[in-house]
């Protein structure tokens, strides 16, 4: 995982007994936290949700041990660890700014139902055929769109792009030359198009979502040898109102924002101009809805309200 950003991880714990069950969830690291600590009188057959949070604060190796401390079941001991990378500093770097070249922009604010363009850059790679880069990320949060990955400016050969669903969650998108190399050394490899969905969502308006760069697969043309290296270069979309609010894009919450959700107020995905073909003009009617339930009502209304007069930064 990448230093500075941290990852959680959801465990279940279920009373297989048939006395109900209390225990304490302790961290033995200052890397890692649960939530909650204390689980008290779980019912025989119930399920209790911990998240395990873990935040490395150095490159390198790290390791921190949860306990599960129940007087029935005595002290249950999961290890974590793993390896925490500088990032950016892989074979595949990531970047939010679409002007040429890597500006390192890795944090943007938005809404749901708003766009990201996610360019995917290579670095110090041999003559190579086929490239392939898996990319993970929250399926309740974000979605890749159609069509949602064109070629950039180190592909210098006719490919055939594939996207290929894994998992839910986890995406291998490859292009594959149709004769020739693909392209070598270092540079944009390609821009990728997310969208944000109705489970980035969230009513206190504070939230995140993270889409990661997990892997390349790519085929070296002078030895004819697959590599597969595990990569880690993320980038985090932070959940903002007012610049959801901001549909215009001049930078703040006014007026004409104001007459776009007016005039869409009542649209649903069954009204015409909620999904705008590619390269129309405009902002899709989906764009107005912030609270992702796929209408623009008084919901989204009252978020823009809380937003008006505010500016995007
Ligand atoms: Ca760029
Ligand atoms: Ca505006
Ligand atoms: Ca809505």
């Amino acid at each position: 995982m990448t230093l500075g950003q941290s990852k959680t991880r959801v465990i279940e714990i279920i009373n297989t007994g048939t006395a109900s069950l209390s225990f304490d969830v302790e961290s033995l690291s200052p890397l890692v936290t649960a939530n909650p600590v204390e689980v008290v009188s779980l019912a025989p057959g119930d399920t209790q949700v911990i998240a395990i949070t873990v935040t490395p604060m150095e490159a390198g190796n790290f390791d921190g041990d949860v306990r599960i401390i129940s007087e029935l079941r005595g002290t249950q001991v999961i290890n974590l660890g793993g390896q925490s990378v500088i990032q950016n500093r892989d074979k595949v770097r990531l970047d939010l700014n679409r002007s040429v070249g890597i500006q390192d922009d890795l944090e943007e604010h938005l809404g749901v139902n708003q766009i990201v363009e996610l360019e995917l850059h290579v670095s110090d790679l041999p003559e190579v055929s086929t490239v392939a880069i898996q990319i993970a990320y929250d399926p309740d949060a974000v979605t890749l769109t159609t069509n949602g990955l064109i070629t950039g400016s180190f592909v210098s050969s006719d490919v055939l792009v594939q996207t290929d669903l894994i998992s839910p969650g986890l995406v291998e998108l490859a292009m594959v030359p149709q004769s020739g190399p693909l392209g070598n050394a270092s540079g944009h490899l390609g821009t990728v198009t997310f969208r944000t969905v109705g489970g980035f969502y969230d009513p206190t308006g504070v939230g995140t979502t993270v889409i990661e760069a997990v892997q390349i697969r790519y085929v070296d043309t002078t030895e004819n040898v697959e590599s597969t290296i595990d990569v880690s270069a993320a980038i985090q979309l932070r959940l903002d109102f007012v610049c959801w609010g901001d549909f215009d894009a001049d930078g703040e919450v006014g007026f004409s924002d104001f007459l776009n959700i007016v005039q869409a107020f009542n649209a649903s995905p069954t009204t015409t101009g909620w999904t705008l073909p590619p390269g129309s003009a405009g902002i899709p009617l989906r764009r107005l809805d912030g609270d992702g339930d796929n209408d623009i009502d008084f919901g989204d209304f009252v978020i823009f309200q809380g937003v008006f007069g505010l500016s995007c930064d």
